[in-house]
Protein backbone atom coordinates (compact mmCIF):
# COMPACT_ATOMS: atom_id res chain seq x y z
CA UNK A 1 0.00 0.00 0.00
CA UNK A 2 1.38 3.55 -1.50
CA UNK A 3 1.16 6.44 1.58
CA UNK A 4 1.19 9.73 0.58
CA UNK A 5 4.12 11.37 3.57
CA UNK A 6 2.16 14.83 2.95
CA UNK A 7 -1.41 13.87 4.35
CA UNK A 8 -0.91 11.10 5.71
CA UNK A 9 -0.34 11.03 9.75
CA UNK A 10 0.46 8.25 12.73
CA UNK A 11 -1.92 8.19 15.53
CA UNK A 12 -0.48 5.64 18.06
CA UNK A 13 -3.30 5.06 20.96
CA UNK A 14 -2.41 4.22 24.33
CA UNK A 15 0.53 2.44 24.68
CA UNK A 16 1.23 2.98 28.26
CA UNK A 17 2.56 1.52 31.29
CA UNK A 18 -0.62 -0.10 32.65
CA UNK A 19 -1.61 -1.70 29.03
CA UNK A 20 1.56 -3.81 28.81
CA UNK A 21 2.66 -7.06 30.52
CA UNK A 22 6.24 -5.01 30.44
CA UNK A 23 5.55 -2.77 33.15
CA UNK A 24 3.22 -5.33 34.51
CA UNK A 25 -0.04 -2.98 34.17
CA UNK A 26 -2.85 -2.79 36.05
CA UNK A 27 -4.84 -3.60 33.01
CA UNK A 28 -2.01 -5.52 30.94
CA UNK A 29 -3.38 -6.55 27.62
CA UNK A 30 -1.94 -10.74 26.53
CA UNK A 31 0.86 -9.78 24.52
CA UNK A 32 2.16 -7.12 25.17
CA UNK A 33 5.47 -8.13 26.58
CA UNK A 34 8.87 -6.36 25.45
CA UNK A 35 8.91 -8.45 21.94
CA UNK A 36 6.06 -6.27 21.37
CA UNK A 37 7.21 -2.76 23.16
CA UNK A 38 10.27 -3.04 20.90
CA UNK A 39 8.08 -3.93 17.83
CA UNK A 40 6.48 -0.86 18.22
CA UNK A 41 9.13 1.50 18.90
CA UNK A 42 11.01 0.34 16.07
CA UNK A 43 7.82 0.70 13.40
CA UNK A 44 7.45 4.04 15.15
CA UNK A 45 10.93 5.23 14.42
CA UNK A 46 10.48 3.82 10.98
CA UNK A 47 7.25 6.08 10.14
CA UNK A 48 9.10 8.91 11.38
CA UNK A 49 11.77 8.33 9.03
CA UNK A 50 9.82 8.04 6.40
CA UNK A 51 8.33 11.34 6.98
CA UNK A 52 5.15 10.69 8.61
CA UNK A 53 4.24 12.89 11.65
CA UNK A 54 3.33 11.19 14.52
CA UNK A 55 0.62 11.92 17.15
CA UNK A 56 0.20 9.23 20.22
CA UNK A 57 -3.24 9.33 22.42
CA UNK A 58 -2.73 8.95 26.71
CA UNK A 59 -5.55 7.45 28.54
CA UNK A 60 -5.47 9.36 32.07
CA UNK A 61 -7.45 9.53 34.18
CA UNK A 62 -8.32 10.86 37.37
CA UNK A 63 -8.43 8.93 40.64
CA UNK A 64 -12.36 9.15 41.04
CA UNK A 65 -12.71 7.87 37.23
CA UNK A 66 -16.23 6.27 36.73
CA UNK A 67 -15.12 3.84 34.58
CA UNK A 68 -12.70 2.21 38.02
CA UNK A 69 -14.80 -1.03 39.90
CA UNK A 70 -13.30 0.18 42.89
CA UNK A 71 -15.38 4.07 42.69
CA UNK A 72 -18.91 1.59 42.52
CA UNK A 73 -19.85 -0.48 45.15
CA UNK A 74 -21.26 -3.90 44.53
CA UNK A 75 -19.74 -4.81 41.19
CA UNK A 76 -16.71 -7.04 39.73
CA UNK A 77 -13.98 -5.84 37.29
CA UNK A 78 -15.19 -5.98 33.43
CA UNK A 79 -19.18 -6.12 34.79
CA UNK A 80 -20.62 -3.60 32.48
CA UNK A 81 -22.99 -1.35 34.20
CA UNK A 82 -25.51 1.27 33.03
CA UNK A 83 -24.69 4.71 34.32
CA UNK A 84 -26.98 7.57 32.98
CA UNK A 85 -28.09 4.94 29.96
CA UNK A 86 -24.64 4.56 28.95
CA UNK A 87 -22.77 1.09 29.08
CA UNK A 88 -19.70 1.21 31.59
CA UNK A 89 -17.09 -1.44 31.48
CA UNK A 90 -15.95 -1.47 35.07
CA UNK A 91 -11.75 -1.87 34.98
CA UNK A 92 -9.26 -2.06 37.34
CA UNK A 93 -7.98 1.01 38.14
CA UNK A 94 -5.15 1.91 35.68
CA UNK A 95 -3.58 5.22 33.47
CA UNK A 96 -3.87 7.59 36.91
CA UNK A 97 -2.98 10.86 35.98
CA UNK A 98 0.44 11.69 37.10
CA UNK A 99 1.52 7.85 37.65
CA UNK A 100 4.27 5.60 35.72
CA UNK A 101 1.33 3.68 34.85
CA UNK A 102 0.23 6.56 32.44
CA UNK A 103 3.55 6.73 31.11
CA UNK A 104 3.59 6.58 27.29
CA UNK A 105 6.43 3.75 26.81
CA UNK A 106 7.27 5.76 22.96
CA UNK A 107 10.17 8.32 23.24
CA UNK A 108 7.61 11.96 23.70
CA UNK A 109 10.52 13.10 21.32
CA UNK A 110 9.09 11.27 18.49
CA UNK A 111 5.73 13.10 18.36
CA UNK A 112 4.17 16.13 17.48
CA UNK A 113 1.50 16.08 20.03
CA UNK A 114 0.08 13.60 22.87
CA UNK A 115 -2.98 14.18 23.42
CA UNK A 116 -4.56 13.04 26.61
CA UNK A 117 -8.20 11.90 27.14
CA UNK A 118 -10.30 10.67 29.78
CA UNK A 119 -9.56 13.40 32.24
CA UNK A 120 -13.07 13.76 32.63
CA UNK A 121 -14.03 11.62 36.11
CA UNK A 122 -18.00 11.60 34.82
CA UNK A 123 -16.93 9.83 31.30
CA UNK A 124 -14.87 7.37 29.52
CA UNK A 125 -12.90 7.89 26.46
CA UNK A 126 -12.19 5.16 24.52
CA UNK A 127 -12.17 7.41 21.24
CA UNK A 128 -8.84 9.38 21.07
CA UNK A 129 -11.19 11.59 19.37
CA UNK A 130 -14.55 12.54 21.42
CA UNK A 131 -15.54 11.09 25.39
CA UNK A 132 -18.79 9.45 25.91
CA UNK A 133 -20.08 12.71 27.28
CA UNK A 134 -19.40 14.23 23.70
CA UNK A 135 -16.18 16.20 24.77
CA UNK A 136 -13.57 16.78 22.35
CA UNK A 137 -10.02 16.40 22.57
CA UNK A 138 -8.80 18.37 19.88
CA UNK A 139 -7.00 16.09 17.82
CA UNK A 140 -9.43 16.36 14.86
CA UNK A 141 -8.64 20.03 15.31
CA UNK A 142 -4.89 19.47 15.44
CA UNK A 143 -4.97 17.22 12.30
CA UNK A 144 -6.91 18.40 10.36
CA UNK A 145 -4.89 21.86 10.85
CA UNK A 146 -1.80 20.73 9.53
CA UNK A 147 -3.35 19.46 6.35
CA UNK A 148 -3.85 15.25 7.79
CA UNK A 149 -6.32 13.46 5.65
CA UNK A 150 -5.07 10.13 6.29
CA UNK A 151 -4.46 8.44 9.41
CA UNK A 152 -2.28 5.14 10.10
CA UNK A 153 -3.44 4.02 13.72
CA UNK A 154 -2.41 1.14 15.80
CA UNK A 155 -1.46 0.44 19.85
CA UNK A 156 -3.96 -0.91 22.33
CA UNK A 157 -6.15 -2.10 22.93
CA UNK A 158 -7.99 -3.28 19.46
CA UNK A 159 -11.35 -3.98 20.96
CA UNK A 160 -11.50 -1.13 22.70
CA UNK A 161 -9.39 2.32 22.29
CA UNK A 162 -8.06 1.62 18.87
CA UNK A 163 -11.58 0.52 17.54
CA UNK A 164 -12.82 3.64 18.92
CA UNK A 165 -10.13 5.78 17.58
CA UNK A 166 -9.84 4.20 14.30
CA UNK A 167 -14.06 4.72 14.02
CA UNK A 168 -14.11 8.43 15.09
CA UNK A 169 -11.43 9.29 12.85
CA UNK A 170 -13.41 7.86 9.93
CA UNK A 171 -16.52 9.85 11.54
CA UNK A 172 -14.50 12.87 11.46
CA UNK A 173 -13.41 12.44 7.72
CA UNK A 174 -10.15 10.68 8.03
CA UNK A 175 -9.39 7.94 5.69
CA UNK A 176 -7.94 5.35 8.23
CA UNK A 177 -5.02 2.10 8.01
CA UNK A 178 -4.86 0.18 11.16
CA UNK A 179 -1.92 -1.66 11.24
CA UNK A 180 -2.90 -5.34 12.87
CA UNK A 181 0.67 -6.55 13.61
CA UNK A 182 1.06 -3.35 16.22
CA UNK A 183 -2.10 -3.91 17.92
CA UNK A 184 -3.29 -6.48 20.92
CA UNK A 185 -6.38 -7.09 22.24
CA UNK A 186 -8.26 -8.00 25.45
CA UNK A 187 -10.13 -10.74 24.48
CA UNK A 188 -9.56 -12.45 21.81
CA UNK A 189 -13.41 -12.65 20.26
CA UNK A 190 -13.96 -9.07 20.85
CA UNK A 191 -11.01 -8.37 19.07
CA UNK A 192 -11.82 -10.36 16.19
CA UNK A 193 -15.26 -8.36 16.03
CA UNK A 194 -13.49 -5.26 16.60
CA UNK A 195 -11.47 -6.21 13.45
CA UNK A 196 -14.45 -7.67 10.89
CA UNK A 197 -16.30 -4.29 12.26
CA UNK A 198 -13.56 -1.80 11.38
CA UNK A 199 -13.34 -3.36 7.69
CA UNK A 200 -16.83 -3.56 7.16
CA UNK A 201 -16.36 -0.08 7.73
CA UNK A 202 -14.25 1.00 5.51
CA UNK A 203 -10.65 0.61 7.60
CA UNK A 204 -7.98 -0.58 5.27
CA UNK A 205 -6.12 -3.58 7.89
CA UNK A 206 -2.75 -4.19 6.86
CA UNK A 207 0.64 -5.39 8.53
CA UNK A 208 3.77 -2.31 8.73
CA UNK A 209 5.44 -4.24 6.31
CA UNK A 210 2.93 -3.65 3.67
CA UNK A 211 3.37 -0.09 3.65
CA UNK A 212 5.10 1.37 0.67
CA UNK A 213 6.82 5.00 0.61
C1 LIG B 1 -8.58 1.14 27.29
C2 LIG B 1 -9.95 0.08 28.79
C3 LIG B 1 -10.02 1.20 29.56
C4 LIG B 1 -7.78 1.07 26.03
C5 LIG B 1 -8.64 2.29 28.06
O1 LIG B 1 -6.79 1.84 25.89
O2 LIG B 1 -8.11 0.23 25.16
N1 LIG B 1 -9.24 0.04 27.65
N2 LIG B 1 -9.36 2.30 29.19
ZN1 LIG C 1 -9.19 3.97 30.57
Amino acid sequence: MKIKTGTTAVVVVDVQGDFTQVKSGSLAVAGTDQAYLDQVIDATRFLKENGLKLFATQDCHPADHVSFFTNHDGVAVMDVVDIDGRSQVMWPPHCVENTPGAEVLVDDALFEAIVPKGNDSRYDSYSGFFDDGGGDTGLAHILSQQGITDLIIYGLATDYCVKATALDALQSGFRVVLLQDLCRGVAPETTEAALADMQDRGVAIRDVADLVF
